[in-house]
């Protein structure tokens, strides 16, 4: 079964992406699933069909070992890694034709302990992509948003599974700001461009000299705009989603 990551910075709107996508593929016939990885989650836009808080319980862990709540859900990220065969079982047992997977609110959790990518490889051995979401409204910025780029191309150094990258939450910008990002997501001079304008000194030198680093290492981050809230983008992002994990071809028939 073929399975995205839906990846992103804390509040990037994974888990409103995750709903508002899962029910518009469920509007086109597709048999979907969705899996809540996120063990910290009090309440989610959608009903998950696998969920992890039934496997670890991230107040508990606080309690007893004494935890606040980073360090529990780094426990948390660990004891889900040891459930990983019963969460596995739990997914296939759905025989979805997409499984959706909506991680944890913070990043770093999921991408840059061994646990998540442990959890991405024994979760499937089929098909599977990561999406990572550049919050817009951070992103207008061109100092933000090289961080982002960074924090995307770590999140590819972890994992090396093909990645898409969405400029999420569209509908809070004006139309000219969102294709300004989308050019700089396609254009390295026209991101360059804005850095000189935008930024001063060491901020500058710095963005400047990340971005073409990135630049160089031929990571490329073509961003495709959407919204969860309208669901502009989505027949886009699907296609681009459908070429990878099943070569084109509609995931159900
Ligand atoms: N206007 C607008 N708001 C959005 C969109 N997506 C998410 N939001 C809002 O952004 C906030 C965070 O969204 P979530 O989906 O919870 O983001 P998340 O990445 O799952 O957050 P954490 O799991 O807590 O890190 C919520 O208030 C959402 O309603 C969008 O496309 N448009
Ligand atoms: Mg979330």
């Amino acid at each position: 079964m073929p399975v995205a990551f839906i990846i992103g910075t804390a509040g990037s709107g994974k888990s409103l992406f995750t709903a508002a996508f899962s029910d518009w593929l469920k509007m086109s016939k597709q048999d979907v699933a969705v899996v809540n990885l996120d063990p910290g989650a009090l309440t989610l836009p959608y009903s998950p069909d696998v969920d992890v808080r039934n496997y670890v319980d991230v107040v508990a862990l606080m309690e007893n070992y004494g935890l606040g709540p980073n360090g529990a859900l780094i426990m948390a990220a660990d004891l889900i890694a040891d459930e990983i065969e019963n969460i596995t079982r739990e997914v296939e047992d759905l025989k979805a034709d997409i499984v959706l997977v909506d991680t944890p609110g913070q990043m770093e959790l999921f991408a840059f302990r061994a646990s998540g990518p442990y959890i991405v490889n024994e979760l499937t051995k089929e098909s599977k992509a990561i999406v990572y979401l550049f919050d817009a409204v951070f992103s207008v910025n061109p100092l933000n948003y090289v961080s982002n780029m960074f924090l995307s191309a770590a999140v590819y150094n972890r994992f090396f599974q093909p990645q898409l990258h969405l400029l999420s939450k569209c509908d809070l910008l004006p139309k000219n700001e969102v294709d300004k990002i989308i050019d700089w997501s396609a254009n390295p001079k026209a991101l360059e461009y804005a850095i000189e304008q935008k930024l001063e000194d060491m901020k500058r030198l710095f963005s400047r000299n990340m971005m073409r680093a990135i630049t160089q290492l031929g990571l490329k981050f073509m961003l495709m705009p959407v919204s969860a809230k309208t669901n502009d983008g989505f027949i886009n992002f699907n296609m681009a989603l459908e070429r990878i994990l099943v070569g084109g071809d509609k995931y159900t028939y």
